[in-house]
């Protein structure tokens, strides 16, 4: 028997909206704040944005693509005909060649990493400029979905570069969320969903990645270790996608993993062919993570409010970071690549879904 987990949604959400921020770029429209990093740096929680702004196109039938290149400073802006049949439009994210729609050749909108700041978690007031902006040659067409992670007085930020050259995943270490240093890009193109382990392990550091494979092979998710967080090796297949599952697309790690008494608890999204996105949970062994103790056969959240199941991209959930305290997971998530909304839900029933006994 399937019992209904105790989501507990925020009455104030979706808690940010791309209408609470400025775009930073004379001309363009803000339309997603979403996917957000999330830490807890003094007495305040940051969520480390996704803001995804868009050149305004004032002819319906004009599409635009910005693209930023950091070296001159410059930012471009491509035009493209939607009567062109050599492009296709249909997914507003991308524009894509028709002889090729299993890839994209620019995107719609440039992304960045800007910090939105609470005192209570609920209200936050949004930074005039950006924390992470494109500042190299693999992130011209934007950073994207950072994931946090806190060891000592150091946080560590894993995030999404996309360029021309394929998507990778770049780290930065920051003290102070204001400068930051920029440690590599730590896992080579495509890989997506980079998310570090709070601690070593038996004297490693761990992070999980996912690979997105072309030739053969599905968009799983992996285990890697590391001496020193910027070379990563002892790669093994961890998860994988699950048909005619809610997961049976792809998978990607969401919040840092969190230690408990029974194991890694890893909070992740999976996607079905359609594009749904789902939360779900799996539990690691302590000792040795690349072991999978058990694994949810039923999501943990999935797209039911309003919010969740329409925006620019309807029917998404995705977590990025979370505050536990105690049993409390108060978790911070994407809603249809638009907007960030929070909820809360009980660790020990996330444990429970994890091992199918709810
Ligand atoms: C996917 C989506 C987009 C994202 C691109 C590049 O198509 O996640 O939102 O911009 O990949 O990462």
């Amino acid at each position: 028997m399937v019992i209904e987990m105790n989501v507990l949604r925020y009455e104030k959400n979706p808690i940010i909206t791309p209408k609470d921020v400025k775009p930073l770029h004379d001309g363009f429209e803000v339309i997603g704040a979403f996917n957000a990093g999330v830490a807890k740096y003094k007495d305040e929680t940051l969520l480390l944005l996704r803001v995804a702004e868009r050149p305004i196109s004032h002819d319906e039938n004009i599409i635009l693509a910005p693209v930023y290149y950091p070296r001159e400073e410059r930012l471009e802006i491509l035009s493209f005909d939607k009567r062109d049949s050599k492009y296709n439009f249909e997914d507003p994210r991308l524009i894509r060649l028709s002889s090729e729609l299993d890839r994209f050749e620019y995107l719609t909108s440039l992304s960045y990493i800007r910090i939105a700041r609470s005192k209570d978690g609920v209200n936050f007031t949004i930074d005039d400029k950006a924390f992470l902006y494109p500042f190299n040659d693999y992130q011209i067409y934007g950073v994207e979905d950072a994931r946090c992670t806190q060891m000592g007085d150091t946080y560590y930020i894993t995030f999404s570069s996309v360029s021309e050259k394929g998507v990778c995943d770049s780290l930065v270490a920051t003290k102070d969320f204001d400068s930051y240093e920029f440690l590599g890009n730590v896992f080579v193109a495509e890989n997506k969903d980079v998310v570090l382990f709070p601690e070593k392990v038996n004297g490693k550091y761990y992070a999980l990645h996912r690979p997105s494979l072309k030739s053969i092979g599905n968009y799983d998710i992996w285990l890697a270790s590391s001496p020193d967080l910027e070379s990563w090796g002892n790669h093994k297949h961890l998860i994988g996608i699950r048909p005619e599952n809610w997961d049976s697309g792809r998978v990607g790690a969401g919040l840092p993993p969190i230690k408990t008494d029974e194991g890694w608890l890893v909070i992740y999204h999976g996607a079905t062919e359609n594009h749904k996105y789902c939360m779900g949970a799996a539990l690691l062994d302590l000792d040795d993570p690349s072991i999978v103790l058990s694994r949810s056969i039923q999501p943990i959240l999935e797209p039911e409010a309003e919010y969740e199941k329409h925006g620019f991209f309807g029917e998404v959930v995705f977590g990025c970071g979370g505050i536990v305290e105690g049993d409390k997971l108060t978790m911070y998530y994407g809603v249809s690549d638009t907007s960030m909304a929070v909820c809360e839900l009980s660790i020990s029933e996330i444990l429970k879904r994890a091992k199918n006994e709810i």
